[in-house]
């Protein structure tokens, strides 16, 4: 396991010495002042990397995370892939990696993207890849309800679904009118009846290339996908540009930030005022827009599409310090926090004066009831039970843990310290996320901190580096460092979910939706798939269908004729929990795995004579090596 003492050894590589030379400068030396902070997006955060801490973690603390063998982790961790395009997930407190869920990308190990089944989710002429970044559970009543996990495609304006009990993608979504949905979240209350997608950048409409020169006609939207159909019920077309967004306790509020209200399409455009905003977003009256018929539509799309730019009555515009990034709701329901990243502070909202604000009672401002100073870079917050916050400053690549209520009263002029600790990370974190920490079953026991760069803390494996995911033990009154977690690209952010509130299944049920498509085939074909072994044709298609039970297919061979579409439908009839099969025609680019009581398929051309393999590619048994069988191409 982990030994952080080993960052006490001598001095024996280069990386090392390297480290040492940089840590002699201060990094707020680095940035040079208040300057650096518009620097950020450029130079400063170069700068700060090279000077980042690097301090040891020397700690006593990894016997929290002792997990022994065994034992089963206290909860699962739903971790963003990034633009890997999967989801993953681990057991906390061990980090250990669990399972990986093949989202947006291709998997040879599921064969997600090569199997029909898959194909039939990802849709006709998919992109092949994505690039995820915010993974969400649905919740009922403001808590976890197990039933699904959402997570977006930045790369290609997509939303997906994966459904909780086996954790498999069974739902994706491409949002019209839009380029790159990034921030996303789901409704608390009552009920996930919609996902909240920002997409963020302007575009125009349409985009046929006939005005691309009038920036200022640019826009972008804000969608509600609906979590049970997974269509866009309807579009919000919004001033600036969207980044995150979270929703309220109360289910009547959405909202985002932008980072470029200046509607700016370079770099030092989007810096320039030293606000942009958070846009919020009146779900009930944007319901009632729609019904009464107050649309657009844009394009082909059949999507309402409402007007909610300022000056509208279905949101209002909060202006906010300068960039901001994240936008938290704390598990209490009273208040959420917008990220400043190029500004220090986080701007503490109060939830319950958005009703005022659409009143016209008090002005955007008036929902402020705090702005205070944390540090440089904040990016997002997490909570505990206990009313602290902890907000990531990537820049001074710390984790600031802050007093909500003592932040408000300090914002009034009293003299009060709301900072309660900085605890150096390794380094420049993005996300962070507690233990239950986006709903109402907040239990304040561990934070996870995304950073970003890994530099020194593992051995490297050539330019590339891992990022350091690092548990953090915050249940007493100091935050402990527990563990470096290594990930592969990139887990923009995560969740942790309880495990008493995710129940998968052990095996599959033979109705299971996403094979349904693949039965309706096999009866139209007269094939029963759970007792026939049986080659159907049809013109120059061909239909195998096998059964397996370890250690071996129903068929050990078959017959086709070169030039033939061969589909292979593999049902495995083992009713023993992980006896999962595989199939994988040799040297055909077909390759899946088919879990005890799952049917699955997969198509490839026969287009050379001879004798080809197939093979189970899961082990399964004693004799998985000996599961295989031959597939005979006659010449055309
Ligand atoms: Cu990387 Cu939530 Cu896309 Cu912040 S986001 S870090
Ligand atoms: Cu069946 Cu390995
Ligand atoms: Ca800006």
């Amino acid at each position: 396991m982990i030994n952080p003492k080993d960052k006490n050894l001598p001095e024996i590589d280069t990386q090392d010495s390297q480290a040492s030379e940089h840590v002699k400068l201060s990094r707020r030396l680095f940035l040079g002042g208040g300057a650096a902070l518009v620097g950020a997006g450029a130079a400063g955060l170069g700068g700060s990397l090279l000077t980042a801490n690097v301090q040891a973690a020397g700690n006593s603390n990894a016997a929290h995370i002792n997990v022994g063998p065994g034992e089963l982790d206290e909860y699962y961790g739903f971790w963003s892939g990034g633009h890997s395009g999967e989801v993953r997930i681990l057991g906390l407190p061990s980090m250990r990696e669990l399972m990986r869920i093949p989202v947006f990308n291709v998997d040879s190990a599921t064969g997600w993207g090569l199997t029909n089944e898959s194909k039939a989710v990802l849709g006709e002429n998919a992109p092949l890849g994505g690039d995820c970044h915010h993974p969400h559970m649905s919740m009922t009543d403001g808590q976890y309800d197990g039933k699904y996990v959402f997570i977006n495609d930045k790369a290609n304006s997509r939303v997906a679904r994966i459904r909780g009990d086996i954790m498999k993608t069974d739902k994706i979504t491409t949002i019209p009118n839009t380029q790159a949905i990034h921030g996303l979240r789901v409704q608390k209350v009552p009920y996930t009846k919609y996902i909240f997608a920002n997409a963020e950048f302007r575009i125009p409409h349409p985009n046929n290339g006939l005005a691309m020169d009038a920036i200022d006609k640019y826009y972008t939207l804000f969608s509600a996908v609906n979590a049970e159909t997974m269509e866009v019920d309807w579009q919000v077309i919004v001033d600036g540009n969207l980044d995150n967004t979270d929703a309220d306790y109360t289910g009547k509020y959405a909202f985002s930030t932008c980072y470029n209200a200046e509607g700016a399409v370079d770099l030092a455009g989007s810096m320039r005022d030293e606000r942009d905003h958070l846009v919020i977003f009146n779900i009930e009256r944007i319901e009632a827009a729609v019904k009464a018929g107050n649309f657009q539509t844009l394009g082909d799309s059949k999507v309402p599409v409402v007007n909610g730019r300022k000056g509208s009555d279905l949101t209002a515009y909060v202006p906010v310090p300068k960039n901001p990034h994240g936008i938290n709701t704390a598990p209490g329901g009273k208040y959420a926090v917008a990220n400043g990243k190029l500004s220090p502070t986080v701007t503490v909202f109060e939830l319950a004066k958005f009703d005022a604000l659409f009143d016209g009672s008090i002005k955007p401002r008036d929902t402020v009831v705090a702005e205070v100073e944390l540090g440089l870079g904040p990016l997002h917050t997490a909570f505990d039970n206990r009313g602290n916050a902890y907000t990531t400053l990537f820049i001074d690549s710390q984790i600031c843990k802050w007093d909500v209520e003592k932040a408000i009263r300090a914002y009034k002029g009293e003299k009060v310290n709301y900072i309660l600790q900085k605890l150096d990370v390794h380094y420049q974190p993005g996300h962070n996320h507690t233990t239950m920490g986006e709903t109402r079953d907040a239990d304040g026991k561990y934070l996870i901190s995304l950073c970003k760069f890994s530099k020194d803390r593992f051995l490297q494996c050539g330019p590339l580096h891992a990022e350091n995911d690092q548990l953090i033990d915050i249940s007493g009154d100091e935050m402990k460092l527990l563990h470096d977690g290594p990930t592969y690209a990139e887990p923009h952010d995560c969740m942790i979910v309880h495990r008493s509130k995710v129940k998968t299944a052990k095996l599959y049920k033979r109705d299971d939706p996403t094979f349904a498509g693949t039965v309706a085939m096999a009866k139209a074909d007269g094939v029963t798939l759970e007792t026939d072994n049986k080659v159907i044709r049809d013109g120059n298609k061909v239909r195998v269908y096998m059964t397996s039970v370890a250690p071996s297919y129903g068929m050990d061979q078959f017959s086709v004729k070169q030039g033939d579409e061969v589909t292979v439908i593999v049902t495995n009839l083992d009713q023993i929990e992980d006896v999962t099969h595989g199939f994988c025609m040799v040297n055909h680019g077909a390759q899946m795995e088919i879990s005890p009581q799952q049917t699955a398929s997969i198509t490839f051309k026969a287009d050379r004579p001879g004798v080809h393999w197939y093979y189970c590619n899961w082990f399964c048994h004693a004799l998985h090596m000996e599961m295989r069988g031959r597939m005979l191409v006659e010449p055309a």
